[in-house]
C-alpha cells in the first residue's frame, strides 16, 4: 500500500515536472482534459457536453479529409463507397495501380451533382476525347474532377465537400463508368 501511495507521488513529481519545463500542445491537452473532468465532478455535466459538441463540429470542419481511391486494369475502382463531412476539405489522390496505358485504360474520377443522370453524362464525355473525356457542355454537372490516368500515374485534387447526401462519382474513359462507379455519402 506504501508502495503505491509512493509511486502515485513520484509519478505526479514527474508529470507535474514535465508539465513545467515544457509547454507543448500535448501538455496542453492533458490540462484541458484534467479541467474538463473537474468541471464534471462539479456537477456540470451540461456546460461539459455542451463544450464537447463544439469541439467535434469545430474538428471536423478543420480537418481534411485524405483520401486514396485506386482503379486498376482490371477496370474497378478499389472503394466504391467514400464519406466526408459536409464543408470538409477533401483531398483526393486517384492512383492507378495497373500497367496500362491512358490510351487504353486511362482512368479519372468525376463527382456528379445530384439529379445529373450518370448514363446522360457518360454519353456526353464519350465525344470528349480532346478533353480527357470531360465535356466541357456539361461542366456545371461536375463538383469535382482528376485528371485522366493510366497506368502508375495519379492525379490529386482539392475540393470541398457538397450537403448532406448521396453522390455519384464515376470513370468517364469510354465504357467504363458501368463498372467505374461509387457513391460519396455526405454526413
Ligand atoms: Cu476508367
Amino acid at each position: 500500500m506504501k508502495k503505491t501511495i509512493a509511486l502515485a507521488a513520484v509519478t505526479s513529481m514527474l508529470i507535474f515536472t514535465a508539465c513545467s519545463k515544457s509547454s507543448d500542445s500535448s501538455d496542453t491537452t492533458t490540462t484541458a482534459n484534467a479541467t474538463e473532468e473537474s468541471a464534471d465532478d462539479a456537477a456540470a455535466s451540461e456546460d461539459a457536453t455542451a463544450t464537447e459538441e463544439t469541439d467535434n463540429v469545430a474538428s471536423a470542419d478543420n480537418t481534411v479529409l485524405e483520401i486514396t481511391l485506386k482503379g486498376g486494369d482490371d477496370m474497378k475502382y478499389d472503394q466504391t463507397t467514400l464519406k466526408a463531412t459536409a464543408g470538409q476539405t477533401i483531398k483526393l489522390t486517384l492512383v492507378h495501380s495497373g500497367k496500362l496505358p491512358k490510351a487504353s485504360m486511362g482512368h479519372n474520377f468525376v463527382l456528379l451533382k445530384n439529379g445529373v443522370n450518370e448514363t446522360d453524362f457518360a454519353t456526353k464525355a464519350l465525344a470528349a476525347k480532346d478533353t480527357d473525356y470531360i465535356p466541357a457542355s456539361a461542366a456545371g454537372d461536375i463538383i469535382a474532377h482528376t485528371d485522366l490516368v493510366g497506368g502508375g500515374e495519379s492525379s490529386t485534387i482539392e475540393f470541398t465537400a457538397p450537403a448532406r447526401g448521396a453522390y455519384t462519382y464515376i470513370c468517364t474513359f469510354p465504357g467504363h463508368s458501368a463498372m467505374m462507379k461509387g457513391k460519396l455519402l455526405v454526413q
